[in-house]
């Protein structure tokens, strides 16, 4: 496929209720969609930035200069027969992994509907649903998050996630417990605790959680491994994981037992297939991430969710959890046993809705390679 033309828009989605983590409270989703043209083909990606430097250091505004400066000069009247012919174009630019991970996946969007794959089947997925939970943000209080918990246990989730922060930790769980008693559940405290709150977490450790999200700091590989060894509860790693490299390491030292893949946090959905490998052969299971994404994001995700070790509920919860009306038809919806299917259709298998997407569009700007 020749690359003729490309689009970048910044997008702003409100949430149907502000989530709250121990980086921030977020009542908007603001990502970059890239849209891919050439051969007749047209392909979408979701690039899963945010306006502040607080889960990862790019943003909107970094992942813009990265994409318009770099990454696209670097595709744009090119040919690529595979998303890994692109990687190797824009190879000499280090880091940028979710600048990079959003024109990935609209390249694999665009190559899949070249070969009438789906992008399920171009990946190696093995499912037709994928096992999902949702990701529930702090709460005023345990009474609060009790309500909230309980609303989606009604709705169909078979696994929950809560958040935790310092002093919102062992009472929230206990909360869950008391509540909802064995009921699925894991927490995710977002690299706010050091190795000091090590007792914090042991006291968690017979609270039959599934994991601990990345409790120490979001590079930190090192301190997890020393947490690690005092807890039976598996650690899983998510910030501190940015290649297959990252997962090497962290695998050989012990610091977790689990990996969370995120497309974005690893440049894409290629060095995600690769730390999903890797964790296989190591008998380590994964299971995807959410950066909160809007329908296109959503189904490369679900896609990826397909293949064989992703034996963990993902957080990918249906459109409506998120946002009143999502950008994609058809919308994700929750199916039976807490899955959502996956989309089966040519590439990411769900259509952009033109006027939904203008709607939501804050700036646009567009590049197009010179005529041969
Ligand atoms: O369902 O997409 C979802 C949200 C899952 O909790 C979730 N994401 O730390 O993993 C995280 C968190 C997050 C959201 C991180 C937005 C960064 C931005």
């Amino acid at each position: 496929m020749r690359i003729e033309r490309i689009e970048i828009r910044h997008t702003k989605m409100e949430l149907v209720s502000a989530f709250e983590t121990s980086m921030g409270v977020e009542r908007h989703e603001e990502h970059i969609i890239v849209r891919v043209d050439g051969d007749g083909l047209t392909g979408w990606g979701e690039s899963a930035v945010a306006p502040g430097p607080f889960y990862s250091y790019e943003t909107v505004g970094t992942a813009w200069h990265a994409l318009r400066d770099f990454l696209i000069p670097a595709v744009l009247g090119r040919t690529v027969a595979e998303p890994a012919d692109a990687a190797a174009l824009w190879s000499r630019v280090r880091g940028h992994r979710m600048a990079k991970a959003g024109l990935e996946a609209a390249l694999w969007d665009a190559l899949a509907k070249a070969r009438g794959l789906s992008l399920a089947r171009m990946l190696g997925g093995v499912r037709d649903r994928v096992p999902v939970g949702v990701s529930v943000g702090l709460q005023e209080n345990p009474e609060a998050l009790v309500r909230k918990v309980g609303a989606y246990l009604e709705e169909g989730y078979g696994r929950i996630k809560i958040k935790i922060a310092p002093g919102r930790d062992a009472a929230l769980v206990k909360a869950v417990r008391a509540a909802f008693g064995p009921v699925p559940l894991q927490v995710d405290a977002n690299s706010a605790y050091s190795l000091d709150d090590a007792p914090i977490f042991e006291a968690l450790d017979g609270a039959g959680l599934l994991l601990i999200e990345q409790p120490l700091s979001h590079e930190d590989i090192f301190d997890h491994a020393k947490l690690q060894a005092r807890l039976r509860t598996p650690i899983c790693l998510d910030e501190s994981i940015h290649s297959a490299a990252d997962a090497r390491a962290a695998v050989e030292m012990k610091s977790c037992r689990v990996i969370n893949i995120k497309p974005g946090r690893v440049g894409g959905l290629l060095e995600s297939a690769a730390i999903h490998d890797y964790c296989a052969g190591r008998g380590l299971p994964v299971w995807h991430g959410g950066m909160l994404e809007s329908g296109i994001g959503r189904a490369a995700n679900v896609a990826l969710a397909s293949l064989p070790n992703f034996t963990l509920p993902g957080d990918i919860s249906a459109s409506r959890r998120y946002f009143k009306q999502d950008i994609v038809e058809p919308e994700f919806v929750l199916g039976p046993g807490s899955t959502l299917a996956v989309p089966t259709g040519p590439g990411i298998g769900v259509e952009v809705v033109p006027d939904r997407l203008a709607r939501v569009t804050e700036r646009i700007e567009t590049f197009r390679a010179e005529a041969i």
